[in-house]
């Protein structure tokens, strides 16, 4: 279901190209951080863990607060159920200010063969194209399919998504609650022989789709409150 670069790094602060980078405080360039934040490259910690479910949580370190001067812990519960992958992110603000996030979970979707696969759900939503300075365009398709460099934030989405993969006879399913957008991002040959993390060839094994909250963003989290927001992977076959 998910995708992993054969030439991803597992070594900090490098993020693992592949799987579900959580993209937190912030999504891409939509924050004065730099692209897609500090956590998916933090160190967290075990809170709970059963034989199907997981807790991790990282709180800001000194450094961090440098970069963010906001106080916060993240959680992140995994669950894997025979026939679905459930993620939820919490986000506390544990200092005495407001602070403004977007996010993303960058969910990197295996499938046999780009040519085979398309997204669908998002027809007559507008979207913003990164392509294109971010210019606003609406989705004229049934299906979003891939030919070329792909990265587009589409703004208030249904919040049942799929990414079909007829090679495979499956659809990836995502049901997201709390994320508003949905980026769509193919790499394709130019742009993957230009990162080193990513094999020439693989832009043809994996679409992202990630819930999101940018262009729809930001939230303004109030001093001791909590953000939340999740998605539901499944696999369904035809
Ligand atoms: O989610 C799409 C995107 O924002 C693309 O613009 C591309 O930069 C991708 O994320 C990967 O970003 P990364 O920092 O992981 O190389």
């Amino acid at each position: 279901m998910l995708f992993l670069s054969n030439k991803a790094v597992f070594k900090p602060p490098k993020a693992i190209r592949g799987g579900i980078p959580i993209c937190f405080p912030q999504f891409g360039g939509f924050g004065p951080l730099s692209q897609h934040g500090f956590c998916r490259n933090s160190d967290f910690e075990l809170v709970d863990g059963g034989s199907t479910s997981v807790t991790l949580s990282m709180r800001t370190t000194e450094e961090q607060l440098k970069l963010f001067p906001h106080r916060f812990e993240l959680r992140v519960t995994i669950s894997i159920g025979d026939e679905e992958l459930e993620q939820t992110l919490e986000a506390r603000n544990s200092g005495d200010e407001p602070f403004e996030l977007t996010a993303a979970l960058h969910t990197y979707i295996a499938v046999s063969s780009i040519e085979k696969a398309h997204v669908v759900g998002l027809k007559g939503v507008e979207y913003m194209d990164s392509l294109q300075d971010k210019k606003r365009l609406t989705e004229q398709g049934d299906s979003i399919t891939f030919s070329e460099e792909l990265d587009r934030i589409y703004l208030s989405t249904p919040d049942t998504l799929e990414v079909v993969d007829e090679g495979k006879k499956r659809a990836i399913q995502i049901e997201k609650e709390g994320f508003p957008d949905a980026v769509v991002w193919n790499p394709w040959i130019k742009k993957a022989a230009g990162m080193a993390d990513f094999g020439d060839d693989e832009y043809k094994e994996m679409v992202c789709l990630e819930p999101a909250v940018a262009g729809s963003g930001p939230v303004a989290l109030q001093p001791g409150k909590t953000w939340r927001a999740k998605q539901t992977l499944s696999v369904r076959q035809f």
